[in-house]
């Protein structure tokens, strides 16, 4: 049933799908939101990553090129606002036929299911599909972090995957902690205690007032295997086909 269950959401456009057991890890959850606090029946939790790019997100803020400084503010250029935005929308878009899959799937085979699951990264971790970055932010070894999560409760039992080991993308770099323009992060310290959520979403409120809508953490990440322009084809077709160059134009 896992082998089926993941072939079905990677043929409705998921890119990787990892399974997690309520069981194992939740005890990280925020109080109150593990799995069986959420939905007693859950045996398992399907998670799902669909592909996306940094030109998936309201405004285009980085990634900064070598040596380029502060953006100054101001309102969404119009360049971005077309093609790239379209097909990025797609990316969120297609999360929803892989939910749906994933329901129609468990109620074929007399399972019941629910989406009331909450924390995608914790779940993404345990589920296989990558690590958390010093941004806070959940790495796959292939896509990155350029991935929108998501994931479905069952009362199916399936063999969890486990959570990822040997794979550290920040072990040489700070990027994201050196380009957020609320320096957010204190180095040295791990996520979650790294990271001043308050400085955050102060500093995203500003610039959203401008326009502007930050995801720079997430758009100056080197890790991953496939360069953000070939992303956009695996969202399109959701065929895989992983090149090794770097990421983009950013060097260390
Ligand atoms: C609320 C929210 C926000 C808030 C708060 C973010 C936050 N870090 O808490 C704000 C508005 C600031 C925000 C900003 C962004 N977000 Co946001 N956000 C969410 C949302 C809806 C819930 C996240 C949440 O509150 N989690 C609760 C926190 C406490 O959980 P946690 O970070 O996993 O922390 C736990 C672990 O650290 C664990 N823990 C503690 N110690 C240890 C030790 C180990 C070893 C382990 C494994 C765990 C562990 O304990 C913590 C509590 O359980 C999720 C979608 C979802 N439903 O999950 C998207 C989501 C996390 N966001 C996402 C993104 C992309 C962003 C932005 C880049 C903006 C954007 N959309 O482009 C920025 C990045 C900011 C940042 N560096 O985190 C993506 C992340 C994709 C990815 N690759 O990880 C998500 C998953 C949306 C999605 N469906 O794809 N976001
Ligand atoms: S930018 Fe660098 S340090 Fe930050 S999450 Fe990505 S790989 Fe890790
Ligand atoms: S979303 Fe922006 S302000 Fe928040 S941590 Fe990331 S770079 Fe910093």
């Amino acid at each position: 049933m896992k082998e089926c269950i993941k072939s079905s959401l990677r043929s409705a456009g998921a890119f990787d799908v990892g399974i997690a057991s309520p069981l194992a890890g939740y005890d990280r959850a925020v109080a109150g939101y593990s799995p069986r606090e959420i939905w007693p029946p859950c045996r398992s939790i399907v998670v799902f990553a669909v592909a996306m790019t940094p030109w998936s997100n309201n405004t285009f803020v980085g990634p900064l090129a070598p040596g380029e400084g502060p953006r100054p503010l101001g309102p969404v250029p119009s360049t971005v606002c077309s093609d790239r935005y379209a097909m990025n929308r797609l990316a969120r878009q297609i999360a929803a036929p892989v939910t749906l899959a994933a329901l129609a799937f468990l109620e074929q085979s007399g399972h019941a299911s629910s989406l009331r699951t909450v924390q995608c990264k914790l779940n993404g971790y345990l589920a296989g599909l990558g690590v958390y970055g010093k941004s806070g932010l959940l790495i796959h070894p292939v896509l990155g972090n350029r991935m929108c999560l998501g994931a479905v409760m069952t009362d199916a039992e399936m063999e969890p995957d486990s959570p990822l080991v040997g794979f550290d993308p920040c072990r040489d770099c700070s990027l994201c902690i050196d380009a957020c323009p609320a320096k957010a992060f204190s180095p040295g310290k791990d996520y979650p205690g790294s990271w001043s959520r308050e400085a955050c979403t102060k500093k995203r409120a500003k610039m959203e007032a401008r326009g502007f809508y930050c995801h720079t953490c997430y758009a100056v990440c080197p890790a991953g295997t496939i360069p953000d322009d070939d992303l956009l084809s695996i969202t399109e077709i959701r065929s895989l086909s992983p090149k090794t160059t770097g990421r983009h134009s950013l060097q260390r």
